[in-house]
Formats: structure tokens, C-alpha cells, sequence
């Protein structure tokens, strides 16, 4: 018996650069899943997060959604992120994302902000992050205040909720940023939008 998932997820790939190669040339699709029994399939076959190279990444977003700004998906959108500095995180941290996303408990059952998850594997840190579909904004077209307090509530709770995912401490804060300003930055340490 199969349990399927109310969506279908892609794990993508970034490889560490050697060299000096564009950001699309390392990221690699690796696969599609849309099973419980299918998911756990693949994590018991894949190398840990904590087995990668510095500089990798892995990716796991909703299939037909690329993990990247320029997604027609994701360009009017932003992410939650939360760094874990020195050995605080560890693959559990990433599986419990991982299964928040694919159980869609990150989010009201009627939104459809949740793109995707990502964990990046740096030199003194791992950096996890939800991208969601819009960052705060109201529609093009309609600058009512309602609506942007409507997006922004909105996003708060999936900040909310992305935050106890990771069993973080009221002391500690998740930061949005929409990827606009990431993508005008050329980093992904775009100057937070809002926390919670
Ligand atoms: P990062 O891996 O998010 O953070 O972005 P890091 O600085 O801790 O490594 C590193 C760099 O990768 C960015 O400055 C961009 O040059 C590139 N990059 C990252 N993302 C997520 C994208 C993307 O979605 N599109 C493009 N074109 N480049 C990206």
C-alpha cells in the first residue's frame, strides 16, 4: 500500500562549483516522488546533509517548480530562512522540513504559498529556508493596504509555523526576504523584509 502525498515533490541538486560555472549548471534534478513509502525511499538512499561537500545544496520543491528566483513560480516571491551556526543543525533538522512540506503542515490547508524547502551546506553553517509564492505584496494593480496585511498575515504564519518546525526558541527569529530583492542584491543576504 502506497500513502499518497497531496502533491508531487522533485529533490534537486546544487553541486558544489569547481571552478568557475554559472549557479543553473550545478543544480541538477535528481527526482520525483509522490508516496510516503517513496519519499523514504529516496532519503534512505541519498547522502545525509551532513555527508556533503560545503558549498552543496539540496532542494525539494514542488514538482514543476524549478528551486530558483527566475521560476515564473517563485519571481514575485520570498523565503523564510533560519541559519544554524556551527554543528546546531543536523539532518534531522532537514528531515523534519522535509516532512513538514510533503505532510503540508506548513501552511492553512487553503493557501498555496509553499513552493518549496532548501537546505544550504556552507563552511561554518547550514542555512534552511521555505520559498513561498508571493513576499507580502497586494496583486498587481490593487495597492489597497488590505490586501498587503492580508499577504502579510498570511506569511507570518507560515513563518510561524516553519519556526517550530525547526524547534526554535521564542528568543529566536526566522527572516523573510522576497527573492526581488535577493536576485538585486546577487545574494541571497538580502537585508530581511520582516521576522517573526
Ligand atoms: P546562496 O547559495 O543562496 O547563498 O546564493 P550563499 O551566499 O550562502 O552561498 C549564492 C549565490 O548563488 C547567489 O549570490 C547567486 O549568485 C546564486 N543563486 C542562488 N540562488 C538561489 C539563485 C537563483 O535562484 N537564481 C540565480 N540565478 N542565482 C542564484
Amino acid at each position: 500500500v502506497k500513502h499518497a502525498l497531496q502533491n508531487v515533490w522533485t529533490l534537486w541538486f546544487t553541486k558544489p562549483p569547481s571552478g568557475k560555472q554559472d549557479w543553473n549548471e550545478l543544480l541538477k534534478e535528481v527526482i520525483s516522488f509522490n508516496s510516503v513509502e517513496e519519499f523514504w525511499g529516496i532519503y534512505n538512499n541519498i547522502t545525509p546533509a551532513s555527508e556533503l561537500a560545503q558549498k552543496s545544496d539540496y532542494h525539494l520543491f514542488k514538482s514543476g517548480v524549478r528551486p530558483e528566483w527566475e521560476d515564473p513560480q517563485n519571481k514575485h516571491g520570498g523565503r523564510w530562512s533560519y541559519t544554524f551556526k556551527g554543528s546546531k543543525a543536523n539532518d534531522e533538522t532537514w528531515l523534519n522540513i522535509m516532512l513538514a512540506a510533503i505532510g503540508e503542515m506548513l501552511e492553512d490547508e487553503n493557501d498555496s504559498e509553499v513552493m518549496g524547502v532548501v537546505v544550504n551546506i556552507r563552511k561554518a553553517f547550514w542555512r534552511v529556508g521555505l520559498w513561498t509564492k508571493t513576499a507580502g505584496q497586494p496583486p498587481k494593480g490593487r495597492k489597497d493596504e488590505g490586501d498587503r496585511d492580508e499577504g502579510r498575515k498570511r506569511l507570518e504564519r507560515i513563518g510561524k509555523q516553519f519556526k517550530e518546525v525547526l524547534a526554535l526558541g521564542p528568543s529566536e527569529q526566522v527572516e523573510f526576504s522576497g527573492h526581488a530583492d535577493s536576485a538585486h542584491a546577487g545574494s541571497s543576504r538580502a537585508k530581511a523584509k520582516f521576522t517573526v
